[in-house]
């Protein structure tokens, strides 16, 4: 694996004529800063950048690159034309190498908790579907902006007789009311764009993905005059019920997953998916 480079972004204030910045940084994901100090983490996994173990650890080293160079926000997208993230990826779940799964959801715990509880703005720009894994992501962020068309978001476990973790719940918990939250998870609602911005569960639509870039940026300007210390406690105080679970309960919650994993019920449930998904791409 190329490892994570990420040019300084603290170029505004010392170099303030340099011209913005990008990194290669690494094959599944893209991280690039600008001379503004907001990077963009791109996720590029084709093709619709479903969550696999190696992904999942691109993006822990990426969230790190980001907190080490103190960039005062983060979007979060995808080079993939019509796919913000397709969750996770069901084949690291299918008759799984216990080893490798294990790692597997370590590695997304992580990731959540890096990213859910990150002291810098957290923005994304959704630019396509989002089911399950994607609209977690999304949801972790602060801030959603995706673009309009025939996509959908929402936590759909429920539908594949699956339970979602408590700290999926959680996430939705703290993006839209606990009565919607509750409605949707127990129903593995799929939100259209539209509904999804009714509901809160998105913040903003955009006419493309250039423009849900353009908007999440300026979400994150609009922090400029808010001193960030003051900004990033009361982040942390608001998600920190949250996070003191999982932190505290992460082993539980692994133990949970794998039992949940090797289930012949679950793995059977998982194949069928799977034969669905490449039946509906005509496969
Ligand atoms: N994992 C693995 N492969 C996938 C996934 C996935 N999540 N999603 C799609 N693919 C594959 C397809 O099978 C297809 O493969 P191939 O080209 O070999 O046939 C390829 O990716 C492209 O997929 P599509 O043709 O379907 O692409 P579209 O652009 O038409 O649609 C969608 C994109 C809408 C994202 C669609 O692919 C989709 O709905 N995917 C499934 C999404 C989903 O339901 N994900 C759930 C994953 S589970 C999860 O994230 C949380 C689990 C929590 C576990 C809790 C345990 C306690």
């Amino acid at each position: 694996m190329v490892p994570l480079r990420l040019l300084v972004n603290n170029a505004k204030r010392v170099l303030p004529s340099v011209r913005p910045m990008s990194a290669k940084a690494g094959p599944l994901v893209d991280l690039s800063v600008d001379n503004e100090g907001i990077a963009t983490l791109t996720l590029q996994r084709p093709p619709v950048n479903s969550l696999n173990l190696d992904l999942l650890q691109d993006i822990d080293k990426a969230l790190d690159e980001v907190t080490k160079n103190k960039a005062k926000g983060m979007i979060l997208t995808s080079s993939a034309p019509t796919t913000f993230s397709a969750g996770l990826d069901i084949m690291e779940m299918y008759k799984p190498e216990m080893k490798r799964v294990e790692t597997f959801w370590t590695t997304l715990q992580e990731v959540w908790l890096k990213l859910f509880g990150s002291n810098f703005i957290t923005v994304a720009a959704i630019n396509g579907h989002a089911p399950a894994g994607g609209c977690l992501l999304a949801m972790s962020c602060e801030y959603r902006v995706m673009a309009s068309g025939k996509f959908s978001t929402g936590l759909n476990e429920t539908a594949l007789g699956i339970v979602a973790p408590r700290w999926f719940m959680d996430t939705m918990c703290n993006t839209i009311s606990k009565r919607e939250a509750e409605l949707a998870l127990t129903s593995g609602r799929m939100f259209s764009v539209e509904e999804a911005l009714k509901v809160g569960l998105i913040d903003e639509v955009a006419a493309d993905k250039a423009e849900c870039v353009e908007k999440s940026k300026n979400f994150i300007k609009k922090f400029d005059r808010i001193p960030p210390m003051a900004r990033a406690y009361t982040k942390q105080k608001i998600r920190g019920d949250a996070l003191d679970w999982l932190k505290k309960n992460r082993q539980n919650d692994l133990k949970e997953f794998l039992g949940f994993v090797t289930s012949p019920k679950v793995q059977q449930s998982l194949e069928m998916y799977m034969q669905m998904l490449k039946k509906k791409a005509g496969k």
